[in-house]
C-alpha cells in the first residue's frame, strides 16, 4: 500500500509527471522561496527532494506579494526531453509564467510569461500535432469583481513567444460547485478527459471529471459527479481535491491530490496544512473511479540534524524563507548559523529560514548564543500568525501572535548559549477543552518548560492561509548565532 500522506507538510496542489521510469512531482510555495519545489521517486513510495524551480528571487518577484498571494498551484509536464512547470504567481506582476529545464534538480530558466493567460491553476498539453494548450481557471482580475470564478478556460499558445493565440474559450466548468478549478486535460485511449476541482479547496472540496473527443471538447460530464469527495465524511483525511493523475509501476492508475489532516474533537485544526496524498484509480465505462483517500502512515521516526560546523548545511533544498532566499538570511560563519535581525516575525520580510513541520508528533531543537542579539525558534503561517521561544542574553520569552494578539512568558537561563526546543503532539482524547482543541505545543528552554500552548491557533483552518507550519530560526535584533537545527518527527 503507498504511504499516505505520500509528502508530510506543507505540500499543497501536487502536480506529478512520469518521465524515463521517474516520477517528479511539484507543490505551491506562496510567498516562500526557493519556490516550486522538485520531489523525484521511482515507485511513489520513497521520494527525494531534488531541487526547487524558483531559486532565483527574479524568477518569480515575490518581494512585495501579499500573504497568500505568489506561486499558487503549478502543473509539471514532460515532453521530448524538456521539463515543463507552467504556474500563476498570483497578485504579482509576473502573472502565468512557463519554466522550463532538462535536469529537473535545477537549473531552471528564468520563466517565459504567456500573454493572454488571465487566470489561475494554469495546465499544459500537447496534440498530437504539436499544438499546444493551456488550460486554466479564469478570474476576473479588473474592477470590483476582483477574483471572481470565471469558469474552466482554454487557450492555444505559442510557448516560445510566450503568447495566446487566440481569446480564452470557456469548456466545462463542473457540477455547480463553487470554485471551477485546477483542471488538468489527458489524453486516454479514444477520449480527452478534463478533471477539475471544485467546492473550494475547504472542508467542501471534490474531484469532477468531463471527457470529449477533442483537447478542446466539447466536454461532458461524469453523471455521478464528484467522483471523489471527503465532504460530509468522518474520514481522517479531509479537503480532498485539486487532483492529477499518473500511472503507476503497477500499470494501474492513481490520483496525487491535496488533503488535510484536522485534529480534535470536532476535527477542526490541521496543524500542517495542506499535505500530498495519493489514492488508486479504476476506470469503469471509461470513467475513472478513485478509492476514498486513507491514511497509510509511515512506521519510521524521521529525523534530521544540522550541524552548523557543516558549511553546506544551508543548502539543503529544504530549508525556507520568506520573499527571499535562506542565504540572503543567513550564513555559516566559523561552523555557526548566523542571522542578524532588522525586523520581527510580524514584518513581511523577517529574518527567519525554516523547514516544513512534517509530522503530527514532532520536536524541533536548536543551540542559540543570544549574547549579541535577540532571535529564537518559531512555528509560523504568517506575519500575523506565529509562536516563537525567543532568547536575548539570558532571558527566554515565549512569544505567541495569534491575528496580531500577542501574549508573552518568560524566564531567565543561567547563560546566553542556551538549546531552545518545540515539541508538538496531538491533542488528548477524550471530552474536555484539551481534547476539542488542537495539538500540543511545549515551548521549552534548557530542558525548562516555559510554556504549553493550545495550538489551534497555529493552524491552516484558524489562520485561514493556503500555506502550512514552517518552523525555524530567526534574529529580531543584532546577530545571534545557531550551533545546530534538530528535527524529529514520526506520526506513529
Ligand atoms: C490554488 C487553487 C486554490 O491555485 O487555491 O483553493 C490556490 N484553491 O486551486 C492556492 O492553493
Amino acid at each position: 500500500m503507498l504511504p499516505n500522506p505520500l509528502l508530510s507538510g506543507f505540500n499543497p496542489d501536487p502536480s506529478i509527471v512520469l518521465a524515463d521510469g521517474a516520477y517528479y512531482l511539484v507543490t505551491s510555495t506562496f510567498e516562500y522561496l526557493p519556490g516550486i519545489p522538485v520531489y523525484r521517486s521511482t515507485d511513489l513510495v520513497t521520494w527525494t527532494h531534488i531541487g526547487n524551480v524558483a531559486t532565483r528571487p527574479e524568477q518569480v518577484s515575490l518581494e512585495d506579494v501579499a500573504t497568500g498571494g505568489g506561486v499558487w498551484a503549478p502543473t509539471i509536464r514532460y515532453r521530448e526531453g524538456v521539463f515543463y512547470v507552467i504556474v500563476t504567481i498570483a497578485m504579482s506582476p509576473r502573472g502565468c509564467v512557463v519554466f522550463t529545464a532538462t535536469d529537473p534538480a535545477g537549473p531552471w530558466s528564468d520563466g517565459i510569461t504567456i500573454d493572454g493567460v488571465g487566470g489561475i491553476d494554469p495546465d499544459l498539453a500537447w496534440d498530437d500535432d504539436g499544438t499546444a494548450y493551456v488550460t486554466f481557471s479564469g478570474l476576473y482580475t479588473n474592477g470590483e469583481q476582483v477574483g471572481q470564478h470565471l469558469g474552466i478556460q482554454q487557450v492555444r499558445v505559442d510557448l516560445g513567444a510566450g503568447k495566446a493565440l487566440e481569446p480564452p474559450r470557456s469548456l466545462w466548468s463542473g457540477t455547480g460547485l463553487k470554485f471551477p478549478e485546477a483542471p488538468h486535460l489527458y489524453r486516454r485511449g479514444d477520449y480527452w478527459y478534463l478533471l477539475i476541482a471544485e467546492g473550494g479547496t475547504e472542508r467542501g472540496h471534490s474531484v469532477s471529471v468531463a471527457r470529449g473527443s477533442s483537447p478542446e471538447g466539447p466536454f461532458v460530464g461524469y453523471p455521478a459527479n464528484p467522483v471523489l469527495s471527503a465532504c460530509g465524511t468522518s474520514r481522517p483525511i479531509q479537503n480532498t481535491g485539486h487532483a492529477d493523475l499518473v500511472a503507476t509501476p503497477d500499470g494501474g492508475a492513481a490520483l496525487v491530490l491535496l488533503g488535510m489532516r484536522p485534529l480534535g474533537g470536532t476535527q477542526s485544526f490541521s496543524p500542517l496544512g495542506r499535505e500530498t496524498f495519493i489514492t488508486p484509480v479504476s476506470w469503469a465505462d471509461g470513467w475513472p473511479q478513485p478509492e476514498p483517500v486513507l491514511p497509510a502512515l509511515r512506521d519510521a521516526v524521521d529525523e534530521e540534524v544540522f550541524d552548523f560546523a557543516d558549511r553546506f548545511a544551508l543548502e539543503e533544498p529544504g530549508w525556507l524563507a520568506i520573499r527571499t532566499t535562506p542565504g540572503s538570511v543567513a550564513s555559516v560563519v566559523d561552523g555557526r548559523l548566523s542571522i542578524t535581525g532588522h525586523a520581527g516575525l510580524d514584518d513581511p520580510h523577517p529574518q527567519f529560514i525554516g523547514r516544513r513541520q512534517r509530522h503530527l508528533t514532532a520536536t524541533v531543537s536548536a543551540t542559540i548564543d543570544a549574547s549579541g542579539g535577540a532571535g529564537g525558534l518559531a512555528a509560523r503561517y504568517d506575519e500575523d500568525h506565529w509562536v516563537a521561544v525567543e532568547a536575548r542574553g539570558t532571558i527566554v520569552t515565549v512569544r505567541a501572535q495569534v491575528a496580531g494578539l500577542e501574549q508573552t512568558w518568560q524566564v531567565t537561563v543561567p547563560t546566553a548559549d542556551v538549546e531552545l526546543r518545540m515539541e508538538m503532539s496531538p491533542p488528548p482524547t477524550g471530552f474536555n477543552s484539551a481534547a476539542m482543541g488542537g495539538d500540543r505545543i511545549r515551548l521549552l528552554a534548557s530542558s525548562r518548560l516555559v510554556a504549553e500552548l493550545d495550538g489551534r491557533y497555529w493552524t491552516a483552518e484558524t489562520c485561514a492561509s493556503f500555506t502550512g507550519r514552517v518552523i525555524g530560526l530567526y534574529a529580531s535584533q543584532g546577530t545571534v548565532s545557531f550551533a545546530d537545527f534538530r528535527y524529529r518527527g514520526t506520526d506513529r
